[in-house]
């Protein structure tokens, strides 16, 4: 932790809490009837959007997934933007005709998330390929699921990423589970970074509910990959803190399991490391309460701000 200045730690522990903030409150929203459609939350994974994205630089890229608020919040995005985009507001980033699971900003090198499975995955690699091709030193972060690496798009993603040696992280949220279906039952491997091996990159493990653990290895990822090293396979061991979708009401998981999980949340441990490292009392309750305020005000302006105009195409 003493590699980075306390000040730009703080900063990431508000975005961690924002993203658990914001959570919440849209799953509230969801709740009193306020918001159409359906919505993955990341509840429990905001370590691994943190962490991963705070190893690249402004000017790098990221794609995403069904899962995807809080990429696109640790990439930068407004709050109050995001939420009006959820809403199907017309002041969203894409004029609320995304909603929750095709939002993109490109100009903050958010290309965008998508609700087929793998979806983004050949995406980020034709993106990274744009990249080497136009030599803009640009590498491009792709996160998806566990689930989402026993689609052939996955493969053929990856294949080709590596075959091109293309300045992109595949950074794999392993949850535990795809939709109800837990990893045993989806592979044979011991680890989806086993299957670099197969690609001919490098696969790491790493905790996913641990800022540190998961900026560390993003970084090393990304300076491999702005060096012309290639691809790195990532996977961010972690856990959601809810159901695959609001309608979940996870019956197919333990109290043992949620209890052993809870107590690995990646939010009280970033704040542990803090104080550890020298943080007050009162810079971390300011942080939390910067994230609240927030998420408060974005709330006011999602529920103030207009429907889209359907007359438009
Ligand atoms: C191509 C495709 N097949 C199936 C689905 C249905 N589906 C939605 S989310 C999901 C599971 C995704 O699991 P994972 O990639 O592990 O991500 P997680 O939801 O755990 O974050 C599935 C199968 C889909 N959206 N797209």
């Amino acid at each position: 932790m003493t590699a980075y200045p306390l000040d730009q730690l703080l900063s990431h522990y508000q975005s961690l809490v924002l993203i658990r903030r914001f959570e919440e409150r849209l799953s509230d929203l969801f709740a009193e009837g306020k918001v159409p459609g359906t919505a993955h939350f990341c509840l429990g994974q905001e370590a691994t959007a943190v962490g991963a994205i705070a190893a690249l630089e402004p000017r790098d890229l990221v794609t995403s997934n069904h899962r995807g608020h809080g990429h696109f919040l640790a990439k930068g995005a407004a709050p109050r933007r995001v939420l009006a985009e959820i809403m199907g507001k017309a002041t969203g980033y894409c004029a609320g005709r995304s909603g929750s699971q095709h939002m993109s900003h490109p100009s903050i090198g958010f290309l965008g998330s998508n609700g087929l499975t793998a979806g983004m995955i050949p995406v980020a690699t034709g993106a990274a390929l744009s990249q080497q091709l136009l030599g803009t030193g640009r590498v491009v972060l792709c996160f998806f699921g566990d689930g989402a690496t026993g689609q052939g798009a996955f493969h053929e993603g990856v294949i080709l990423g590596a075959i091109w040696q293309l300045p992109v992280v595949y950074f794999c949220e392993n949850n535990g589970f795809a939709m109800s279906t837990p990893v045993a039952e989806s592979f044979r491997v011991i680890s989806v970074a086993e299957r670099a091996t197969a690609y001919g990159i490098p696969g790491v493990v790493v905790d996913g509910n641990d800022y540190f653990a998961v900026r560390e290895a993003t970084q090393a990822a990304v300076d491999r990959a702005r060096a012309g090293g290639g691809p790195t396979l990532i996977e961010a061991i972690t856990w959601r803190q809810c159901g695959h979708s609001r309608s979940d009401k996870c019956e197919y998981r333990s109290e043992a399991e949620e209890a052993e999980w809870l107590a690995r949340d990646p939010l009280p441990r970033m704040a542990e490391a803090l104080r550890a490292g020298g943080a007050a009392a009162e810079q971390i309750a300011e942080a939390e309460r910067w994230a609240e305020e927030q998420v408060l005000a974005a709330v006011e302006y999602a529920l103030m701000s207009p429907e889209p105009d359907l007359s438009r195409a």
